[in-house]
C-alpha cells in the first residue's frame, strides 16, 4: 500500500494547477460569482510566517469551498509594495526599494504557491508599479477635482536638529529618539503643510449604513467608534466684563434696518451699557460725517471699557471719532464696508472721498484692539474697502461669510461674538447648564491669550509650555489633572452666574471648539479637576431629572436638553451641532517610497493638479532616498525631476515632494483587482458592477483605518459613477492571530517564529499545516500554536488516504443492508454539516465533522470494506469535502478514486435530507405508573427531549393539565413516568 507523502503529491499538483491555470477566473463565465480575499500582503522582505498563513487560508478555504461548490470563483493575488516597511527593509539591504521589491514578490510566489493557496496569479497587481499607482494618483486628483482633497497646515512634532517630522512614537522624554543627550533640543510642533481626503464629508453616511453589514460585531463597533458621531449644542458663554458699548449705525436708512436691535436686545440682556446714539440722518456725505462724529464726541463718553462698532457709512464716524479721541478705547469694529452712499465709487481710492486724510496712526493709537469685519456675501460692497482699511490700520480681515461656520442661519450670533468676546463651548449634555461651574479651555485655544489677565499671564505661559510636550493620549490618560485659571470669568448664558474660566490640557484644541463647560457633579473629569483645585460641584440631575435647574426642575434630560438649547437658541446663545471624532484623512507622507502626490506647486497659481494625460507622475528612481532633513522627501534633491513648467501659466514650478499614504493604495484595490491590466480607465463600470462587492474579506490586522478608507473611496466611485454599490466588502470576518504557545507573540527578535515552509518541507506538508490552523480554533479567537498539532492532523488525513488505499484494493462487493444504511447516514450527515459550517465561517467544527465522519467510517469498515457505489459515495464525499482545506491530497485522492478531472470545481456533494433521519423509537408514556399514552422520536434524542416531547403530546397533555409534575422518571429507548 502506497504512504501518504504530501512531499510526492504537493509539488505535484502545484505544478499542474499552474500549467492548467485551474484557478484563473473568467469575469464573462455565466457561472455566479464569487470573490474572496484577505487583507493586502505588505511584502517586507522577511517572506511568509505563520500569521500569513493563517489569514490567507481564511479566504482560500471560502475561495476553493465556493469554487467546488460551483461558482466562478475569484481568489485574487496583489501586493501592498509602497510604504515605510519596505522602505526600511531597502536602506538596511543597501539597494533601491525598486530593486528589493523585484526580488522579494518572486519570493513570495514560491511561497504562496507551496500553500496551495488558489490565487488567480494572471490578474496580479502591484502598488508600487507605475500601472497601478497612475490610477492611486488618478483617485488623489478626481478626489481635488471634487474639492474632497485639499491642504492645510497641521502641528507636527518637529526636531530642530534633523530638520524632520516625528511621528508621536518617535518621541523619548520629550526629545527626538535619535538624539536624547542632556544638550540636545526638546522637540517642538511646528506647522507643516499635508494633503487630506475630505473623508468627514461622508462620515454620516458611512456610520449610517454600518449596522447592516454582514460583518464581526466588534469591526462594526470600532467603525462606530472611530466616527464617534456625537450630538450635542454649542453654547457661548460670554466673558464678564465692565465693558460699555456705543454702536453708530449706517445712515441709509434706519437703524433697524441693520443689526443693531438684535445686537443690542443681547447686550443688554446681559446688563451691560449700551448707546445708539446716531441720529437720523439719510445724507451720506463728508459734511454729515463731522456733524455725526461731533455729535457723538459731545455726548458720549469714552475711555477704557468702550467698545466701538460701526456699521456701514458708521465706519466712516466712528474712523473720526476715535481720531479725535483724547483717552484710547478698548476695541474699534468697523462692520461691513461703505454701502450704499456717495462713497460706492468703486474708482476711487477710499481717502479720496473725503476732504480730510485720516491720521491712521493716531487712530491706531487710540485703539487697543481693531476688528474689521467683511461679509463677503454682500455682493454690493466691494471687498477691497476692508483690505484698505486693514491696510492702513495693520490689522487682518475678519472674513465672516468665508467661515463655514459663520454662515449659520445667520451672521448676527457673529457679530455679538466679536463685540462682546465669549467663549463657545461644545456640549453633548445641554441638560447640565446650571451645573457649570468654570470654563476650561484647551493651552491651544486662540482665545486664550486674550482671556489671560496680566496677573495670571506667566503662570498660564508656563503651563501652554508644558502642556505642549505631551501628546494627545497622555493627555487624556492622566487621573491627575492639571491646570491654571486665566483670571477672566464668563457668564453662564442661562442664568447669568459668573463662572471662572481656566485652562486645562484635558481638553482637546482638535475635538468640538477647544473649550468645555464643566459640569463636575456629572462628568468624572471635570469632577476630578474641581476637587484639586477646589471648584464648586453642583448637582443638576437626579433620577433623570432636572433639579436645581430654574423653570426646568422636573424635566428629565431628554425634554431638558431640547428645552434648553431651544431658549439659548432664540437669544443666540447656541446652536445645534453635531460633531465627529474622525478627522479629516491626512494622505501625504514625507518620505520616498510611495506614489507621488500629483500636484505642481506654483509661485504665482498656488497648487495646481498634473494634467489626466501626464499621469502617471514616475517615482524617480534615486541612489539615495532618505528624507532630505528640510522636512521633504528625498524627492526634493531630484532636482531634474522637481522642476516644471506650471501647467496653467507655463513659469517655472516645483513637483509636489510628498508621496502618498499607502493607506490609498490598500483602499482600492479591490476594484483594480477586477480589470488589473486596464490602460485606458481604471477600471471598466461594468465588470464592477458584476463582481462587487467583494463576498468575502478576512484580516486580523488594522482594520478600523483600513476599512473605513476602503468604504469612503467605494462611495467616491459611486458618486463618480464609475460603480453601483457603496460598500465593498459584503461580509468581513476579523480573525484572531497565531501566538506561541504561551499566549506571546511571535518575533524574529525572540527566536520563537514558526517559519510554515519549515513545516511544510519537514515533511508534513502543507495540506496538515493548513487544516491545523483552520482546526486549532474558532476563526475569531486566537490560536495558540501547539507543536503536535500539525502531526495531528497530518495523522487524520493519513487515515483518509489509507481508508481510500484499502478501498482501492478491495474487490467489488455488495453492501448490506444496515451498513449500506450507516454508510449514507453518515456521509450525508457530514456533508450537511460541513456545507452549514464552512458557509457560516465555523471552520474548526466543519473539520472535526470531517474528523467523526472519518472515524464512523473505519468503524462501519469492520463489517467489511467491498467497491461498490454506497462505498465510493462515502469516500467521494470525504475526499471533496477536505478539499477547502487540504486541496492536494484532496486532489490526489479524487483521481484515485476514478476522477480525470479536478475536484476543485463543481465536485461539492448535495445532501439529501432522506438519509440524515435516524432511527424512530416508541417511548411508552405513563402517569402514576398508568399507561396513558406513547411517543415517537429518534432514537439518539436525550432525556430533555423525551421529556418535552411526551409533555408536549395532546393525550399526555390532557391528562397532565392542572397537575404539577413532580418528578419525571425515564427509562432510555423506552419509558417516561410522571409522578403528580
Ligand atoms: C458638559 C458635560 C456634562 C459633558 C456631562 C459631558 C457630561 P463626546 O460624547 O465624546 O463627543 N468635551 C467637548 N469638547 C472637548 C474637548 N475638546 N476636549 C475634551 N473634552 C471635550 O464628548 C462630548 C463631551 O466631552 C462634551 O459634553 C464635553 O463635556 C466634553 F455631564 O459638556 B460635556
Ligand atoms: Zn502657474
Amino acid at each position: 500500500m502506497q504512504r501518504y507523502n504530501p512531499k510526492d503529491i504537493e509539488p505535484k499538483w502545484q505544478a499542474i494547477w499552474d500549467e492548467t491555470s485551474a484557478y484563473t477566473t473568467d469575469f464573462a463565465s455565466s457561472k455566479p460569482k464569487y470573490m474572496a480575499m484577505s487583507m493586502f500582503n505588505y511584502p517586507s522582505g522577511a517572506g511568509i510566517h505563520i500569521g500569513h498563513a493563517m489569514n490567507y487560508t481564511i479566504s482560500d478555504v471560502k475561495a476553493r469551498f465556493k469554487r467546488q461548490q460551483g461558482f466562478e470563483s475569484y481568489h485574487p493575488i496583489g501586493w501592498d509594495a509602497f510604504g515605510l516597511p519596505a522602505e526600511n527593509y531597502a536602506i538596511k539591504a543597501g539597494v533601491s526599494p525598486q530593486q528589493s521589491m523585484a526580488k522579494i514578490i518572486p519570493d513570495y510566489h514560491k511561497q504562496y504557491k507551496a500553500m496551495g493557496w488558489s490565487n488567480d496569479w494572471e490578474k496580479e497587481i502591484a502598488t508600487h508599479l507605475p500601472e497601478y499607482y497612475k490610477w492611486t494618483q488618478w483617485i488623489f486628483m478626481k478626489m481635488y477635482e471634487h474639492g474632497l482633497a485639499y491642504q492645510d497646515a497641521r502641528m507636527q512634532w518637529w526636531c530642530e536638529k534633523d530638520n524632520t517630522v516625528l511621528a508621536n512614537e518617535q518621541i523619548v522624554d520629550g526629545k527626538c529618539w535619535r538624539h536624547d543627550g542632556p544638550d540636545d533640543p526638546l522637540v517642538e510642533k511646528k506647522e507643516v503643510k499635508q494633503w487630506f481626503f475630505r473623508i468627514t464629508a461622508y462620515a454620516d453616511e458611512i456610520l449610517g449604513a454600518t449596522d447592516a453589514l454582514d460583518w464581526t460585531e466588534s469591526v462594526k463597533l470600532a467603525q462606530k467608534n472611530w466616527i464617534g458621531r456625537s450630538q450635542g449644542a454649542e453654547i457661548n458663554f460670554t466673558l464678564a466684563t465692565d465693558e460699555n458699548y456705543v454702536l453708530l449705525h449706517g445712515f441709509s436708512g434706519s437703524p433697524e434696518e441693520c443689526f443693531f436691535p438684535w445686537i443690542q436686545s443681547r447686550l443688554e440682556a446681559t446688563s451691560a451699557k449700551v448707546t445708539v446714539p446716531l441720529l437720523p440722518n439719510s445724507k451720506s456725505d463728508n459734511a454729515n460725517v463731522v456733524e455725526q462724529s461731533d455729535f457723538v464726541l459731545a455726548h458720549e463718553t469714552f475711555d477704557e471699557n468702550t467698545v466701538l462698532l460701526g456699521h456701514s457709512l458708521g465706519s466712516a464716524v466712528a474712523l473720526r471719532v476715535v481720531e479725535n479721541l483724547r483717552t484710547p478705547i478698548k476695541k474699534l469694529i468697523l462692520a461691513a464696508g461703505f454701502a450704499q452712499t456717495g462713497f460706492l465709487d468703486h474708482e476711487r481710492p477710499f481717502e479720496a472721498t473725503f476732504d480730510w486724510k485720516f491720521d491712521w496712526e493716531k487712530i491706531k493709537a487710540n485703539a487697543h484692539e481693531i476688528v474689521i469685519l467683511r461679509d463677503s456675501t454682500d455682493s454690493v460692497v466691494p471687498p477691497e474697502r476692508a483690505d484698505y482699511l486693514a491696510e492702513k490700520l495693520g490689522v487682518s480681515v475678519t472674513d465672516f461669510a468665508a467661515n463655514e461656520s459663520h454662515i449659520c442661519a445667520d451672521k448676527e450670533p457673529f457679530v455679538l461674538q466679536v463685540i462682546r468676546q465669549s467663549v463657545t463651548v461644545f456640549t453633548t449634555r445641554p441638560d447640565t447648564l446650571f451645573g457649570a461651574t468654570f470654563l476650561v479651555v484647551a493651552p491651544e485655544h486662540e482665545l486664550l491669550a486674550s482671556l489671560t489677565t496680566d496677573e495670571q499671564r506667566d503662570e498660564v505661559e508656563a503651563y501652554v509650555k508644558a502642556a505642549k510636550l505631551k501628546t494627545e493620549v497622555e493627555r487624556q490618560a492622566s487621573k491627575d489633572k492639571t491646570g491654571v485659571f486665566t483670571g477672566s470669568y464668563a457668564t453662564n448664558p442661562i442664568n447669568g452666574a459668573r463662572i471662572p474660566v481656566w485652562t486645562a490640557d484635558y481638553v482637546l484644541v482638535g475635538y468640538g471648539t477647544g473649550a468645555i463647560m464643566a459640569v463636575p457633579a456629572h462628568d468624572e473629569r471635570d469632577e476630578e479637576f474641581a476637587r484639586k483645585f477646589d471648584l464648586p460641584i453642583i448637582q443638576v440631575i437626579d433620577n433623570d431629572r432636572l433639579v436645581q435647574s430654574g423653570k426646568f426642575d422636573g424635566q428629565t434630560t431628554t425634554a431638558a436638553i431640547v428645552a434648553i438649547v431651544r431658549e439659548l437658541e432664540t437669544a443666540g446663545a447656541a446652536i445645534e451641532k453635531i460633531n465627529y471624532k474622525m478627522r479629516d484623512w491626512s494622505v501625504s507622507r514625507q518620505r520616498y517610497w510611495g506614489a507621488p502626490i500629483p500636484m505642481i506647486d506654483c509661485p504665482g497659481c498656488g497648487p495646481v493638479a498634473v494634467p489626466e494625460q501626464e499621469l502617471p507622475v514616475i517615482l524617480p528612481e534615486l541612489d539615495d532616498f532618505q528624507p532630505s532633513g528640510d522636512g521633504r522627501s528625498a524627492l526634493a534633491r531630484a532636482t531634474d525631476w522637481l522642476h516644471v513648467e506650471c501647467p496653467q501659466c507655463g513659469g517655472p514650478a516645483e513637483r509636489e515632494t510628498d508621496t502618498l499614504d499607502t493607506y490609498i493604495c490598500s483602499s482600492w484595490y479591490m476594484f483594480r483587482y477586477l480589470d488589473p491590466h486596464n490602460q485606458q480607465v481604471i477600471f471598466d463600470p461594468q465588470v464592477i458592477n458584476k463582481w462587487m462587492p467583494v463576498d468575502f474579506y478576512n484580516g486580523g490586522d488594522h482594520a478600523t483605518a483600513h476599512l473605513l478608507y476602503a468604504r469612503f473611496v467605494a462611495r467616491f466611485f459611486t458618486k463618480l459613477g464609475l460603480s453601483d454599490n457603496p460598500e465593498p466588502f459584503r461580509q468581513m470576518l476579523f480573525n484572531g492571530k497565531v501566538t506561541a504557545a504561551d499566549g506571546s507573540a511571535f518575533s524574529k527578535s525572540k527566536g520563537n517564529g514558526i517559519d510554515p515552509l519549515e513545516i511544510i518541507e519537514s515533511g508534513y506538508g502543507a495540506d496538515a499545516l493548513r487544516t491545523y490552523l483552520m482546526f486549532t480554533a474558532p476563526l475569531e479567537f486566537g490560536a495558540k500554536w501547539d507543536a503536535q498539532g500539525v502531526p495531528g492532523t497530518h495523522r487524520f488525513l493519513s487515515r483518509i488516504w489509507n481508508l481510500v488505499q484499502e478501498y482501492h484494493d478491495a474487490t467489488p462487493g455488495e453492501c448490506p443492508e444496515q451498513q449500506r444504511k450507516d454508510l449514507l447516514r453518515v456521509t450525508h450527515q457530514a456533508i450537511k454539516k460541513i456545507t452549514d459550517d464552512i458557509e457560516s465561517n465555523s471552520y474548526n467544527t466543519a473539520i472535526a465533522a470531517a474528523m467523526t465522519m472519518v472515524n464512523e467510517l473505519y468503524k462501519l469498515k469492520v463489517d467489511g470494506l467491498a467497491r461498490n457505489d454506497v462505498w465510493q459515495e462515502a469516500l467521494e464525499a470525504i475526499v471533496v469535502c477536505v478539499g477547502p482545506f487540504a486541496p492536494h491530497i484532496s486532489e490526489e485522492l479524487w483521481h484515485q478514486i476514478g476522477h480525470s478531472s479536478s475536484v476543485h470545481h463543481d465536485s461539492w456533494p448535495t445532501y439529501n435530507d432522506q438519509y440524515l433521519a435516524t432511527d424512530i423509537v416508541t417511548i411508552v408514556v405513563q402517569i402514576n405508573g398508568k399507561l396513558r399514552g406513547e411517543i415517537k422520536i429518534a432514537s439518539e434524542a436525550d432525556e430533555a427531549d423525551v421529556i418535552q416531547a411526551a409533555t408536549d403530546d395532546i393525550k399526555i397533555a390532557a391528562h397532565l393539565e392542572g397537575q404539577t409534575i413532580r418528578k419525571a422518571v425515564y427509562v432510555p429507548n423506552r419509558l417516561v413516568n410522571f409522578v403528580v
